[in-house]
């Protein structure tokens, strides 16, 4: 019966290989934006985003079309919101919005998207004398769109159930191949 056991031992290996093909819970995303990404809008005092859940530790970034950055001090998170105060009026054009947070179950998560301003009557720095601006502080972000991070804590329970998995196929075959009865 020693096809028996190495059926057995396929078995077990394909288990702990596709427990180690489980999905990921869930990360908190970005459920909706104030102004909302494609809009376009009289120039806004504040950035208001909402998430599917607390986030903690905010990063946001309000820049033109000539990286001039127009957020106002540091963005307050509350629950589920983050606001960012801007910096006066914006003048017409578009915004690209960048932001970081990290979100209830301790992942960063981040992501861009942009709005556009109308009817402004304020000035673009373009317009004005160049190079008055402060330069933008670091970008929280280097994506494009939104995405996440596995980091930490998921990487290393990854690689501890990719050992269980080998332990599990080493200690099937090692099993099958026992000496023993026929
Ligand atoms: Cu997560």
């Amino acid at each position: 019966m020693r096809w028996l056991r190495v059926l057995i031992a396929a078995v077990i290996a394909a288990v702990a290989l596709g427990a180690t093909a489980a999905p990921a819970s869930a990360h908190d995303a970005l459920k909706s934006a104030s102004p909302a990404s494609g809009a376009t809008v009289a120039p806004p005092s504040e950035i208001v985003l909402t998430f599917t859940n607390s986030v903690r530790l905010p990063q946001v970034v309000v820049t033109d079309a000539g990286g001039t950055a127009y957020q106002s001090g540091a963005p307050q998170a509350t629950d589920n919101k983050v606001t960012q105060p801007l910096n006066g009026t914006l003048p017409n054009g578009t915004y690209t919005v960048a932001w970081r947070v990290v979100s209830a179950d301790g992942h960063p998560i981040k992501g861009t998207y942009k709005f556009t301003v109308e009817g402004s009557t304020a000035q673009s720095p373009a317009s004005t004398t160049s190079g008055a601006a402060s330069p933008p502080p670091p970008s929280p972000t280097v994506g494009t769109s939104g995405g996440s991070d596995d980091g930490g804590a998921s990487g290393w329970l990854w690689i501890g159930l990719a050992a269980v998995a080998v332990a599990a196929v080493a200690g099937g075959v090692a099993w099958a191949r026992r000496p023993g009865q026929n």
